[in-house]
């Protein structure tokens, strides 16, 4: 929440271009193919062209995406390869001349087929260039070369990073602003570990120029010693090194990669890129064996939004309530999977490219790796030992297809994974992994504490502060095609309806399918419940409706209250699941633009609609959270905390769809014996 780290991106260049196009060539292209690099060159020669002025008109690039074609069209070409394409489209959202702009390209006909002006009171993302432009002003403006000097501070050691301004009641449009908060690194690269508090830089992005300062007051900077966390730096004692692991496929991997196309056991996928949203999974189907056919499940997964509130109101601190995809691209932020640490042995890794702030195409290597996953659990088991020296002993082990991604959103790592089972269950996780965001203090010793320190000491002068994590996923679920209802059946205590039952108690499951979107916003925690996705017209064999049900491994919700602005703009975490009829135009659930938004423009307002959800093509919203109270283990960057969900077949197959799974190929113990 601060700036991306753009690591290992070169510029792409052009013979390497156009062998991959060759290449490429063979490959059957994707309705849902990321924007390929010279798509990406065509929108910037399209869109500089279109200028009145072009060699004087500095455009930006905030925002470049495929244009999501026409579902039907695509339901259509997947089920039928004969059947055209839908055509190809882009969207960019461009600045020029102060202004925003929403251009529509058909990257087919090479065309601009809309321009429309954005004059509403938000911003779309930041650029990655821009971050860097306006976090290199402070040590050219005297007052802030005057205040690092008044610390003591070293200019040459001072690194800044951009903060988004949220929006806090403010009735006029405010400027495209900043603000930006430096870092001492003097002997340690965990600038976030060393924050030089009390000073605030305030930088017009239009303008590019600073134009607030304020220097509130000095504390501490929080030593080096202790923050640095690379291998080579560390002293020892270590932790003496687990006997090597090795994850052994002497036939290689047992999934097909076709592009973007992935096929594993019973799934075929197909893995996207987005700027915005990081990974996106379609067109999931599962290979039904009793039915002899792939049957549909996910039509479109991804992570809409990610929500970081911190709780601290002092002057430096209270406007840090960032939206990581909204106001900084969480795919954007994707870094490079390094090989055997970020991904196991085998995996394959997968490159994708996307628009820099001039438009031109970036190289993101290595953004997501794809990898079979034995980690040594178990699919399913029985012993039988009921029946006297006829003791029947069955266990399957579990093997999984995982896809990763890794977003660096300034301090924070976020690891991605959209895990698939042969059992038919997605299991989307995030890990939390990096550096807390820190606020410098006087403070050595919980002790010394009286005030509201707005979180908790985890080593000397550095204060972690209390935030949320919030991860809206957006879950276009098509279960056997469509149309879906949304069923929620909620389980009850009841007593026994007869006197004479020795129980006082029992519970039972009370079904109701939701009608509107206003049955379906539900908070967890208050109540047991079992939430589905249906299609209420195919029924097993048996006569209940095939679907897929969603476990949620936590029951988190918002703890600021609804008039708070942050919340506001956020009020798509109000509820943990959502469900909306599909419009292709609310992917965003915290709106088209975000930086500065008014929450205007939200999965809550659109939801107010209450539109008919039953028996419809429906979304289904879940928002993920963590209420993040730091401790010394944080501290100088924190173990993985990870969280996820499942969606799980349900009446989808006729019976256990892994009773005939085979175990992969039994290779040899070879473990020596101790
Ligand atoms: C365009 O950008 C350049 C370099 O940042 C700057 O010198 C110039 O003034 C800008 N032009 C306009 C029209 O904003
Ligand atoms: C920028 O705005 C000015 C004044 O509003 C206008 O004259 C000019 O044509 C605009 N330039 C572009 C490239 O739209
Ligand atoms: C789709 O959603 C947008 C934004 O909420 C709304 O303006 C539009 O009317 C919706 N379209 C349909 C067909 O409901
Ligand atoms: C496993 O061991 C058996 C018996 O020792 C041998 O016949 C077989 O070839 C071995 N399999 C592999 C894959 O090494
Ligand atoms: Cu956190």
């Amino acid at each position: 929440m601060a700036k991306c780290n753009p690591t290992k991106r070169s510029l792409f260049f052009l013979p390497l271009l156009i062998s991959l196009l060759s290449a490429a060539a063979a490959v059957r292209r994707h309705p849902l193919d990321p924007l390929s690099p010279n798509e990406l060159d065509l929108i910037r020669s399209l869109i500089a062209d279109s200028l009145p002025n072009p060699s004087t008109t500095n455009v930006t690039f905030q925002y470049v995406a495929l244009a999501d074609p026409n579902k039907q069209s695509v339901l259509s070409w997947h089920s039928n390869p004969k059947t055209p394409p839908p055509p190809r489209r882009a969207t960019a959202t461009v600045r020029y001349n102060s202004t925003t702009h929403e251009i529509l390209i058909d990257l087919g006909k090479k065309a601009i087929i809309s321009n429309r002006v954005y004059s509403g009171p938000a911003y779309a993302p930041f650029t990655i260039e821009e971050q860097f432009a306006a976090a290199a002003l402070p040590p050219s403006h005297p007052p802030f070369v005057a205040a690092m000097k008044k610390r003591g501070l070293k200019m040459e050691e001072v690194v800044c990073a951009c903060f988004s301004v949220g929006w806090f009641g403010e009735k006029r449009k405010q400027k495209r602003t900043v603000k930006v908060q430096c870092y001492y690194l003097d002997g340690s690269v965990n600038l976030y570990m060393r924050p030089v508090e009390g000073v605030t830089v305030t930088v017009d992005l239009d303008q590019m120029k600073i134009i607030g300062f304020r220097d509130r007051y000095e504390a501490p900077i929080p030593k080096a010693d202790g923050t640095d966390y690379r291998e080579s730096m560390l002293k020892p004692p270590f932790l003496p090194p687990l006997n090597g692991i090795k994850m052994v496929q002497p036939g290689g991997p047992s999934f097909r990669v076709n592009g973007h196309s992935i096929s594993w056991s019973n799934w075929k996928l197909h893995v996207g890129f987005d700027e915005r949203a990081g990974p996106i999974i379609s067109l999931a189907s599962i290979y039904d064996m009793e039915k002899q056919k792939h049957r549909q499940v996910l039509y479109k997964g991804f992570i809409s939004e990610l929500f970081v509130p911190y709780m601290d109101l002092t002057e430096e601190w209270y406007y840090r309530t960032f939206f990581d995809s909204g106001e900084y691209g969480f795919g954007q932020c994707a870094v490079a999977l390094e090989p055997l640490r970020d991904c196991p042995e085998n995996a394959v890794f997968m490159d994708t490219h996307m628009a820099a702030g001039d438009g031109r195409p970036v190289k993101m290597p290595n953004t997501f790796c794809i990898f079979e996953r034995h980690a040594g659990d178990i699919m399913w088991r029985h012993t039988e030992g009921t029946i006297p020296n006829r003791v029947v002993r069955e266990t399957r082990p579990e093997v999984s297809l995982v896809v990763r991604m890794v977003a660096a959103v300034g301090n924070y790592d976020y690891i991605v994974d959209w895990e698939f089972k042969q059992s038919g269950s997605i299991i989307a996780n995030v890990g939390l992994t990096g550096l807390l965001e820190v606020r410098a203090s006087k403070y050595t010793h919980s002790d010394q504490i009286k005030e509201e320190v707005y979180g908790a000491l985890i080593s000397e002068n550095t204060i972690g502060v209390r935030h949320d994590h919030f991860l809206i996923y957006h879950l276009d679920l098509d279960i056997v095609g469509g149309p879906n209802s949304f069923v929620k059946s909620n389980l009850r205590t009841v007593r026994p309806p007869t006197p004479d039952s020795p129980r006082k108690s029992y519970w039972t499951v009370v079904s109701e399918t939701a009608r509107t979107e206003a049955d379906a916003r539900i908070k967890f925690g208050s109540q047991a419940a079992e939430l589905a996705v249906v299609n209420p017209n195919r029924k097993s064999r048996l006569g209940n409706p095939v679907g897929y049900r969603l476990i949620p491994n936590s029951a988190v919700g918002p703890l600021m209250s609804a008039d708070d602005y942050p919340q506001i703009r956020a009020a798509f975490t109000n509820y943990n699941v959502w469900v909306t009829p599909y419009n292709s135009s609310e992917k965003w659930a915290s709106g088209l633009y975000t930086d500065q938004s008014r929450g205007d423009d939200t999965l809550a307002t659109w939801s107010l609609r209450n539109r008919e959800i039953e028996e419809k093509d429906i979304v289904m919203w879940y928002t993920m959270g963590f209420h993040h109270v730091p401790c010394q283990e944080d501290f100088p960057l924190m173990p993985t905390l990870s969280r996820g969900f499942e969606l799980r077949p349900t009446n989808f197959f006729e019976s256990n769809p892994v009773l005939k799974a085979t175990p992969p190929y039994p290779l040899n113990r070879s473990i020596c014996p101790l």
